[in-house]
C-alpha cells in the first residue's frame, strides 16, 4: 500500500473540511437561487426556514378545493427529501400555509418564506401548483439529494411574486413518426410540470402512423397505426389510454391539445381507407416531391409509409365521405378532450391545390366549432378565412402569421429556427435534423417572440410552443436528449418577461438542474455553453 505524502494529506484534509462546511450551510440567498423559469420578483428577507419532519401543512378554508395541490406537494417533498409531511388544522411555528387569493391572477402565486412559516398564495389551484414548483427548486435537496443527512433542509427567507408572461406555454410531441407509449408521455408530463409548461400538444397522426383510436373508423389504428418510420410495430392509444393521459396531465395543470394533421400528412389514413384517397402514390425516397403526375388510383388504399418524406399525401377534399370522416374524427376527439383546442394541422399540403385546401380548412374549422372547440392550425391555415378564435401556429412563415393576425386570430410562436427541439445542437449531434438550423442552448434561449417580425406584436401572441418531431427518435432517452436542456430555455421565454431574462444568469442556474437530472437518470445534452459542475 502506498503511504500518503504530507502535501497530499493536507489537500485531503482541506477537501474534507470544505465538504463538511458545505453540508452545514449551503443556503444561498434567495436572490441567488436557481429557479427556472426565473420569477418576476424576488426580495430577500432576514433568516431562513427549516423544513423537517415536524413541518406541517395548513390549508384552512380552501382545504378541499386545493387538496389536489397539497397532496401533490406532500408526495413531491417525500420524493425529494424523504420527509413525510403531515397536515395541521392550525398555523403554528414550522407551518407551510396554502391559500387561495382571488386578488392574484389565475396562474399567479406569491411565496413568502420566513423563519416561522412559509405562506404560498395562489390565484387558483394552478397558481399554487406553479408555486410548488418554485418551492421545490428552493429546497437544498433539489439537485443535491445527499446533502442533508439530518433530514433538515434550510431554505433562504424571502418573498417571491410571480406570474406568467404568456398564457400558453407548450411543448409538442410527435407520436406519429415514432410511437411513444403512455408511460413515456406521462414521464414527459412530469418533466414539463417542473418548468410550468401548461399545454402538451400531441401530434397524433401523420403519413407514417395514426395513433388515436377512432371507434367509427376502426382501421385508422389497426392498419394506419401498425407501423412507423423505419418499419416496426408502431402502436396507438386506445380511447381509454388517451383519457388516462388527459387525466394525468390535468393533475399537473397541463392541457392536452390533440392534433389530427389534415388534409396533407394523411398517408396512414389513406392506407386504412382508400375511399379518402384522391389518387396519389407514395414517392420513392428522394424522388421529385410534390409531383401530381405520379397520382395513384382514385379510391384505392395507399401502401403504408415508413420513410421520412413530407408533403406527398392528401385527403380527397371534394368527396362528401371526407367531410363525414373529419366530422367523426373531430367529434370523437372533442368528446374525450376537456381542453379548448383541437389542432387540425394544415401544414405542407403540397399536393392539395389551393382551391381544394382553402374550403377544406374552413370546413374543418366549422366542424371543430360545432363540437364546442377552438381550432389550431400550422401557419399555412392563414390562407383560409379564419375565425377569430382560431390560433395559427407560426413555425415557418412570418407572412402567414401576419395574415392570421390581420384576420383577428392569435398566434402561437414556434419558429423552427429557434424553437424546434428536433434540430441538432451542433454538427456532431447523433439524432435530429438540420434543415432549419443548428440550435445550441444559447440559441434556444436568446430570442423573444415579439422580435421575430415587426408586425407580430405582444398583443397578438397567445404563447410559445417547442415542437419535438420524431422522425429520428427511437426511445424515451432520445426524447429526453433533444428536450433537455432546451425545453427549460423555451419555458423561461414563455414565463419570464423579456427584461428579466439573461443568458448569463440562465446558464448559471441551469447547472443545478443538470445535477437534478443526473440524479433522476435523465439523458440530457451537456451543452459546452454551460459550465456543468
Ligand atoms: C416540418 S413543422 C414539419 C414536420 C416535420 C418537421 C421535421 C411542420 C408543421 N411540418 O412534418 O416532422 O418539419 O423537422
Amino acid at each position: 500500500m502506498k503511504t500518503l505524502k504530507i502535501p497530499a494529506l493536507k489537500t485531503l484534509i482541506a477537501v474534507a473540511l470544505f465538504a463538511v462546511s458545505c453540508s452545514i450551510d449551503k443556503t444561498v440567498p434567495i436572490t441567488q437561487n436557481s429557479i427556472i423559469p426565473a420569477p418576476v420578483s424576488i426580495v430577500e428577507q432576514e433568516g431562513s426556514f427549516t423544513l423537517d419532519g415536524n413541518t406541517k401543512i395548513f390549508s384552512g378554508a380552501n382545504a378541499s378545493e386545493i387538496s389536489m395541490v397539497t397532496e401533490y406537494f406532500k408526495s413531491e417533498m417525500y420524493t425529494l427529501t424523504g420527509l413525510q409531511l403531515g397536515s395541521s388544522d392550525e398555523v403554528g411555528a414550522n407551518s407551510i400555509v396554502f391559500e387561495l387569493n382571488s386578488a392574484l391572477g389565475e396562474e399567479a402565486y406569491t411565496l413568502d418564506i420566513n423563519k416561522e412559516k412559509v405562506v404560498l398564495s395562489g390565484g387558483s389551484p394552478a397558481g399554487l401548483f406553479f408555486g410548488v414548483q418554485t418551492f421545490k427548486q428552493l429546497v437544498p435537496a433539489f439537485g443535491d439529494q445527499k446533502m442533508s443527512p439530518g433530514n433538515q433542509y434550510v431554505l433562504p427567507a424571502g418573498k417571491i411574486e410571480d406570474r406568467p408572461e404568456y398564457a400558453y406555454r407548450g411543448m409538442m410531441l410527435d407520436v406519429a413518426r415514432h410511437f411513444f407509449p403512455v408511460a413515456d408521455v406521462k414521464h414527459l408530463i412530469d418533466l414539463l410540470a417542473m418548468y410550468k409548461i401548461n399545454f402538451l400538444h400531441l401530434h397524433l397522426s401523420d403519413d407514417q402512423g395514426w395513433r388515436i383510436e377512432i371507434k367509427s373508423w376502426p382501421l385508422l389504428t389497426t392498419i394506419g397505426g401498425s407501423t412507423q418510420v423505419g418499419g416496426g410495430p408502431g402502436g396507438f392509444y386506445t380511447q381509454e389510454d388517451y383519457k388516462e393521459i388527459v387525466k394525468y396531465a390535468q393533475a399537473k395543470f397541463i392541457t392536452i391539445v390533440p392534433e389530427i394533421d389534415m388534409p396533407g400528412h394523411t398517408n396512414s389514413a389513406l392506407a386504412a381507407y382508400g375511399v379518402l384517397n384522391p389518387g396519389i402514390t407514395v414517392p420513392e425516397e428522394g424522388a421529385l416531391r410534390y409531383d401530381r403526375s405520379s397520382l395513384g388510383v382514385d379510391g384505392e388504399a395507399t401502401p403504408l409509409y415508413t420513410g421520412t418524406e413530407v408533403g406527398f399525401s392528401t385527403l380527397d377534399t371534394n368527396k362528401p365521405v371526407t367531410s363525414q370522416f373529419v366530422d367523426d374524427v373531430v367529434r370523437e376527439l372533442a368528446e374525450m378532450t376537456p381542453g379548448p383546442y383541437i389542432h387540425i394541422g394544415g401544414d405542407e399540403s403540397h399536393v392539395t391545390s389551393m382551391e381544394d385546401y382553402i374550403p377544406f380548412i374552413e370546413k374543418a374549422q366549422d366542424i371543430v366549432t360545432k363540437y364546442g372547440k377552438k381550432s389550431m392550425g400550422w401557419d399555412e391555415v392563414a390562407h383560409a378565412k379564419l375565425l377569430p378564435s382560431t390560433v395559427a401556429q407560426y413555425w415557418s412563415k412570418a407572412e402567414n402569421a401576419v395574415m392570421a393576425i390581420e384576420q383577428g386570430s392569435k398566434v402561437l410562436i414556434s419558429p423552427a429556427v429557434k424553437a424546434y427541439l428536433d434540430m441538432k445542437y451542433d454538427s456532431t449531434t447523433q439524432i435530429g435534423y438540420t434543415w432549419a438550423a443548428l440550435i445550441e442552448l444559447d440559441d434556444a434561449y436568446n430570442w423573444d417572440p415579439t422580435e421575430l417580425d415587426p408586425q407580430i406584436k405582444r398583443e397578438h401572441i397567445l404563447g410559445v410552443e417547442a415542437p419535438l418531431w420524431a422522425e429520428t427518435l427511437r426511445s424515451r432517452s432520445d426524447m429526453e436528449f433533444l428536450t433537455f436542456p432546451r425545453l427549460p430555455a423555451i419555458a423561461e421565454i414563455a414565463w419570464t418577461p423579456k427584461e428579466l431574462r439573461s443568458w448569463e444568469s440562465f446558464s448559471l442556474r441551469i447547472n443545478r438542474h443538470g445535477k437534478m437530472w443526473e440524479a433522476m437518470g435523465l439523458n440530457f445534452y451537456k451543452s459546452p455553453k454551460v459550465n456543468w459542475e
